[in-house]
């Protein structure tokens, strides 16, 4: 069984390739581009292992990926690759558009013409809901994206659909929410909160000065899970009788203000907020500024609530969530204290 993984250097994509060489006998292929300085830190684990290795890919690129489809002929196409930040799609929505959508297009093409038989894996994500109608979200809520990050999945969503009914082929998009780790991108909020609540509590031991965490928004709430527990489910989903797209998700949401606080209520460090808008700040139990509210992390439009329906991944692949939210933030919080 042969697995060709793009996006094998980020967070999901690594993570796959450690599953399936773990659980499964699968020689995994992963697509990396070309970076003048190589990101591998997620995988420089994995090199040496004779189950593993890695090919230039770019999803931007038509040549590249029908030339790697045609040679490799995968049984799985599992695609990661994308411009997954949702903050940088209004200063690039073409990137956006060519990665996350053209990208998805290209492999679809690919598959058609060389590799038909190949199981193919959309990255989809709860973004397309945007504007949400109701709560949660399930496979029959209208996609109302919120940025051209949402409106390129949801553009990618149809693509699968329509590949799958015109030409037969076992292609999926799963319909993720925010699923987050250890390997989580820094930028992302989950992340950038740990990462400065651990450097600050290293700050406080030391007797260091230290600058207080900076944030946007912080009564979003979003559906967070552990990423190693939606691995399990996007592999059930190539795994079915017949093709199906489904949500995955913990049925549960929080503010980014709950993050925040559990965050450093992890390490010992309690607080209160005061003030309010663009003043608002967290204080410690000195009057020590820990978070402070900035507009330049502000999107010029928010997705204020997001909260999936698992109910149909549950039933139907028997999977479920493991790891609870303050088992993750605590995880997350104790990785990056670990790293200080
Ligand atoms: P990451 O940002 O951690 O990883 C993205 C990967 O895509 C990186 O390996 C990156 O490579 C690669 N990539 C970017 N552009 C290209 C390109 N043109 N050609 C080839 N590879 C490229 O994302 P995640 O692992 O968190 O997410 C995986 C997928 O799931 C993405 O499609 C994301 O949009 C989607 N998703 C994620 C959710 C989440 O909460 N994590 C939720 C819902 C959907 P490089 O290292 O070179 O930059
Ligand atoms: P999201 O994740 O947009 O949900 O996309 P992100 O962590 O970037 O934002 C979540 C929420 O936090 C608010 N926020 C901030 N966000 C960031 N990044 N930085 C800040 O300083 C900050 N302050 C507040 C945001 O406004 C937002 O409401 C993630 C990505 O993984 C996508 O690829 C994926 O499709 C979706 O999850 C589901």
């Amino acid at each position: 069984m042969k697995v060709l993984i793009t996006g094998v250097t980020g967070q999901d994509g690594s993570l796959m390739a450690d599953y399936l060489l773990k659980n499964t006998g699968a020689e995994v292929v992963g697509g990396v581009r070309r970076l003048s300085v190589p990101n591998h830190a997620n995988i420089e684990h994995l090199k040496g292992n004779s189950r593993f290795r890695l090919v230039s890919l770019d999803v931007t690129d038509p040549e590249s990926i029908s030339g790697i489809v045609k040679t490799e002929q995968p049984d799985y196409y599992i695609n990661f690759a994308a411009n997954s930040f949702v903050g940088t799609s209004w200063d690039m929505p073409v990137n956006h558009f060519q990665t996350n959508t053209l990208g998805v297009l290209y492999s679809l093409e690919a598959i058609r013409k060389h590799s038909p038989r190949t199981r193919f894996y959309s990255a989809g994500s709860s973004e397309q809901f945007g504007d949400v109608d109701y709560s949660p979200q399930d496979l029959n809520h209208p996609f109302k994206p919120r940025s051209p990050y949402g409106a390129s999945k949801c553009a990618a969503h149809h693509l699968v659909k329509v590949y799958r009914e015109s030409y037969n082929l076992y292609a999926v998009q799963g319909i993720l929410f925010n699923h987050e780790g250890v390997r989580r991108g820094e930028e992302f909020v989950t992340r950038k909160i740990t990462k400065k609540v651990a450097e600050i509590k290293s700050a406080m031991e030391t007797g260091q000065i230290f600058e207080p965490l900076t944030l946007g928004n912080l009564d979003s709430k979003r559906d967070w899970s552990d990423a190693e527990d939606f691995i399990i489910g996007i592999w059930r989903m190539l795994n079915q009788d017949r093709p199906k797209d489904y949500v995955l998700a913990s049925n549960e949401c929080h503010t980014i203000r709950e993050f925040v606080e559990l965050s450093f209520a992890t390490l010992g460090i309690r607080g209160v907020w005061s003030g309010s808008g663009f003043n608002e700040v967290y204080l410690s139990s000195d009057n020590v500024v820990l978070v402070r509210v900035n507009e330049q992390f502000f999107r010029p439009a928010e997705v204020d609530l997001l909260m999936g329906d698992n109910s149909a991944a549950i039933r139907e692949l028997s999977w479920e969530p493991k790891i609870s939210f303050r088992d993750l933030v605590e995880k997350m919080t104790f990785s990056d204290y670990n790293r200080t």
